[in-house]
């Protein structure tokens, strides 16, 4: 597979693309070269038919200390403002092929925002999530405020966006910001997203790539806007073969064979 110097890329189980953030030394801060990786690792498994979905993970360590701070201490507003400074982080979400993120460690700054750009996040039991821009004189540039305000609430967004406490992975699952903290041991977390990797690779693409851009939407549109677009794509899903081989399956008590199309 391609040669990249700050991921590692691999493909665990038939269907799943595995990202793993490896710059170790600098706890795996999102410097520019390292996005601009990410981004070429995700449109590459984005268009790999093989693909069904996309794991992101880190190290036991760190899922992503952040934005590197050392990269941008002496920038100007001039730099990061002619230059779009870190605003391909946003490519990310335009990804039509479920990313999971495995977090352990630290997920700070723009790691935090990094797994709240993915679809689910699962967390160790030493993940740990915090918005700590607020001590470097700045605040959330990579969609933390928003994204968070929709998820867990005003009072505890405020909170972390305004003292940089970090949270713990138990407050992040009853906050709502993870889908679930798994069991402890190392690798578990990795393990666990590549199996709701495979489960998802197993179903139709289109489907799941449809699946994904309603549930989006609803962070997007308001309820009536959201439940036509619902409805559309609903129906427009019976334009698919695997609709009707997944209904055909049933009917005959088989598994349904999809053919992505
Ligand atoms: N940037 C650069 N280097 C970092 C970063 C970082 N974010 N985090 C850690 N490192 C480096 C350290 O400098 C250190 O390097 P060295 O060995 O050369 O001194 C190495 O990683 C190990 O770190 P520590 O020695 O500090 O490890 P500790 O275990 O003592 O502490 C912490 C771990 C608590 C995570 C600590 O490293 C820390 O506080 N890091 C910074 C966290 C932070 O402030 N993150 C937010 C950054 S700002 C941001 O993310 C803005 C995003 C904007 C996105 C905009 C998109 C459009």
């Amino acid at each position: 597979s391609t040669q990249y110097e700050y991921i590692l890329t691999s493909a665990p189980e038939p269907g799943v693309q595995l990202i793993t953030l490896n710059r170790p030394k600098a706890l795996n801060a999102l410097c520019s070269p390292l996005f601009a990786e990410l981004n070429t690792a995700l449109e590459a498994a984005d268009k790999d038919d093989a693909v069904g979905a996309i794991v992101i993970t880190g190290s036991e360590k760190a899922f992503a200390a952040g934005a590197d701070i050392k990269e941008m201490k002496d920038k100007q507003f001039s730099d990061v403002y002619k230059n779009r400074f870190l605003e391909d982080w946003a490519n990310l979400s335009k990804i039509r092929k479920p990313v999971i993120a495995a977090v352990s460690g630290f997920a700070l700054g723009g790691g935090c925002e990094l797994a709240l750009m993915c679809d689910i996040i699962l967390a160790s039991p030493t993940a740990k999530f915090g918005q700590p821009e607020i001590n470097l004189g700045v605040i959330p540039g990579g969609g933390g405020s928003q994204r968070l305000a929709s998820l867990i609430g005003k009072s505890r967004t405020m909170e972390m966006v305004l003292t940089g406490r970090m949270i713990s992975a138990q407050e992040a699952e009853k906050w709502g910001l993870v889908s679930r903290v798994v069991p402890e041991g190392e690798g578990e977390v990795v393990k666990e997203a590549v199996k709701v990797a495979t489960e998802i690779a197993s179903k139709s693409q289109i489907a799941v790539q449809a699946a994904k851009e309603v549930v989006n939407a609803a962070y997007e549109l308001n309820l009536a806007e959201g439940l036509r677009f619902e409805r559309r794509i609903f129906h427009g899903l019976f334009a698919t073969d695997d609709q009707k081989e997944g209904m055909a399956a049933f009917a005959e008590k088989r598994k349904p064979n999809f053919t992505h199309s």
